[in-house]
């Protein structure tokens, strides 16, 4: 069947055939399975209904009415939007038509930075897909929609079981009219360590490939070193290059001179030297203050010509009025989340902005009452993922303290949890912020945050201070990430290591000063695909052979459960996460136009193994699974 799938498809007759082919049309190369589809699912779905969820406490499915979905017709032409002013214009003729716009230009995070950090970035590809031609309708008039990269790669593979590459192509294929936009860690990518610079190269340049036109590029320091093979190998592709500022500290506070408004002009002088098409200023904990961000945004205004890029996280509650505060001051876009997935560790509110903007000089381009209809839709599907809200229910003015990122609040949260901390997440906050002036004021974010959260949890763990770590640290072994950091794997800070820490972590081990990149051994992309050709037994996509290179370890796992269990993303979310009721019955479409119906009718009682049988209907034909209950 498989080559008979390959010599039909259209493709192949036209003689092209190359591993793009492989990558756009999967589906022709899964080979005949051990098990067919139906009885996998029933196993997952058995598993999950006996076991619960990793990560969440066990309990019965919530039951939900179905979301509100916008009515509109999708039939009708997609309008034309950003998208088209890239392709015809290229990326200098884009940003040529920002500078030029009167009303201030909005990204919509919400499928990307809203749920990382409202959601521990647990967001599947399923809700999107569901609203995603009435996207491309009602919010055509976006700058650029965030919703690739940062934390929702690895997250995709490890805990959601789907491909984020068919997220970004079936995005893509449906929202064909407004700009798509990552985010971009440097020479990090998608990851938490740096990466060779041909990994760095190749994912730049498939993501582009695959519908990426907008790479937010930051380095977790600020060191510019750490961004330029990927601001390269963006330009190389013809895509547009943002280039981030990661904003910490306060500028309007004197006792705070390490990060002053003369070291942020310097650096987005470097970077529009470097080659940015975009200036981004990436507030990602949300510590500009509204003056702040008038003053870092009038004078960066005056340093470059660059179109300029605000992002931040309302987790004070004051990123209405620092946008406004922006606004006045010439910031060209700003990110917002829609209305309901907005606000406290999420992006202010695009809805709020509208009317907190009308009547003045500028006003928001965009359409309120799609902005309100589709918030609707996001307002429902947000309860399915009850169980990942990180409890914050007011605005949390005490982030100006703690410096702790919106996206990495929720997700430090669990991993508190996770090591038996849940308790002490008061002292963990605490301990973050004593831990970056220990470490010596650095930028907080990933993978530099998760450096300080991790050395956070390590402290409050084995009940260590900072005077314990320098008196006794030679007889500790500090956690990996911690090493690596001071060995200089993710980059050199602003103003060097605290040299006294830094000895007594590395202990034997000699820091390294230049760029990681120019070290790391080259991923041998071909070994890569050959071990994991012998592994699947099938072709491999080079989007998994980049997934392998990036998370080997995320990836074999998600290849094990994938041939275990199928293709999980096709789940409805609350099946997903919590299984089936007794007597329930649901639909799944399992790919265009093929459905199975499912019944789950009972579930037999524990045998000695600890299995148990689940008595299903599939299409209305009995099937029985066996499943070890683990509880
Ligand atoms: C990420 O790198 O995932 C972030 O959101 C940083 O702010
Ligand atoms: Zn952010």
């Amino acid at each position: 069947p498989f080559l008979e799938n390959v010599v039909k498809h259209q493709n192949f007759i036209n003689g092209d055939f190359d591993t793009s082919f492989i990558d756009s049309t999967p589906e022709l190369f899964k080979f005949p399975v051990r098990q067919d589809r139906g009885t996998k699912l029933l196993s997952y779905i058995g598993n999950v209904t006996v076991n619960g969820f990793p990560g969440i406490e066990k309990k019965k499915k919530p039951i939900h009415a179905a979301p509100r979905k916008p009515e509109i017709d999708i039939i009708t032409e997609v309008p034309q939007g950003t998208k088209q002013i890239l392709d015809e214009r290229g990326p200098e003729g884009l940003t040529k038509w920002i500078l030029e716009q009167e009303d201030v230009l909005l990204t919509d995070t919400t499928l990307r930075d809203a749920h990382q950090s409202l959601l521990a970035t647990r967001m599947r590809s399923h809700d999107m897909f569901a609203v995603a031609k009435e996207t491309a309708r009602l919010q055509s008039d976006l700058f650029s929609m965030e919703m690739w990269g940062g934390a929702t790669f690895d997250v995709s593979y490890r805990f959601l079981k789907e491909d984020p590459w068919q997220r970004l192509i079936k995005l893509r294929e449906d929202i064909p009219n407004v700009l798509f936009q990552m985010l971009f860690r440097g020479a990090n990518a998608v990851g938490y360590k740096n990466y060779p610079d041909n990994v760095i190269r190749e994912f730049a340049r498939t993501s582009a490939e695959a519908g990426i036109d907008v790479f937010r590029i930051f380095d977790s320091l600020n060191w510019i070193k750490g961004m330029e093979v990927a601001i390269d190998e963006v330009r190389n592709s013809g895509k547009v290059a943002e280039a981030a500022i990661c904003y910490t500290g306060d500028i309007l506070d004197p006792s705070r001179d390490k990060y002053t408004v003369q070291y942020y002009k310097d650096m987005a002088k470097e970077l529009e030297a470097a080659g940015a098409h975009i200036l981004a200023i990436k507030d990602m904990a949300g510590l500009l203050k509204p003056e702040a961000a008038y003053r870092l945004v009038s004078e960066l205004k005056d340093t470059v010509s660059l179109p300029i890029h605000l992002h931040t996280h309302d987790t004070s509650g004051n990123g209405i009025y620092l946008y406004s505060k922006a606004i006045e001051a010439g910031v060209d876009i700003v990110d917002t989340a829609l209305g309901t997935m907005a606000g406290l560790t999420s992006q202010p509110s695009a809805n709020s902005l509208y009317y907190a903007m009308s009547g003045g000089k500028r006003k928001i381009r965009a359409d309120i009452e799609s902005l309100e209809t589709m918030s609707h839709y996001w307002e429902d599907v947000r309860k399915y993922y009850s169980d990942f809200e990180s409890g914050m229910n007011s605005p949390h003015s005490e982030i100006y303290v703690h410096e702790m990122p919106g996206g990495q609040y929720s997700n430090l949260q669990q991993q508190a949890k996770a090591v038996g901390l849940g308790m002490r997440w008061e002292e963990v906050k605490e301990m973050y912020s004593r831990v970056n002036m220990l470490f010596g004021d650095v930028v907080k974010v990933t993978p530099s945050s998760k450096v300080v959260g991790d050395m956070a949890l390590f402290m409050v763990q084995n009940e260590l201070d900072e005077k314990t770590v320098l008196t006794r640290g030679e007889n500790i072994d500090f956690p990996e990430s911690v090493i690596e950091f001071f060995e200089g794997y993710i980059g050199q800070p602003h103003g060097g290591f605290p040299k006294e820490l830094q000895k007594v972590i590395l202990k034997e081990r000699e820091p390294i000063t230049v760029r990681p990149g120019e070290l790391l051994e080259p991923a041998d992309f071909d070994a890569i695909r050959e071990t994991l050709f012998k592994r699947l037994e099938r072709p491999v996509t080079s989007h998994e052979v980049l997934a392998y290179a990036l998370y080997p370890k995320v990836f074999e796992e998600y290849s094990l459960t994938n041939q275990t269990f199928g293709d999980v993303s096709v789940l409805d979310t609350l099946t997903f996460l919590y299984g089936m009721r007794l007597s329930e019955e649901i639909e799944v479409e399992i790919e265009k136009g093929k459905t199975l119906m499912i019944k789950l009718v009972s579930i037999g009682e524990p045998q000695k193994d600890g299995t148990r049988i689940i008595y299903f209907e599939l299409n209305g034909q009995p099937r029985e699974i066996s499943i070890q209950d683990m509880t």
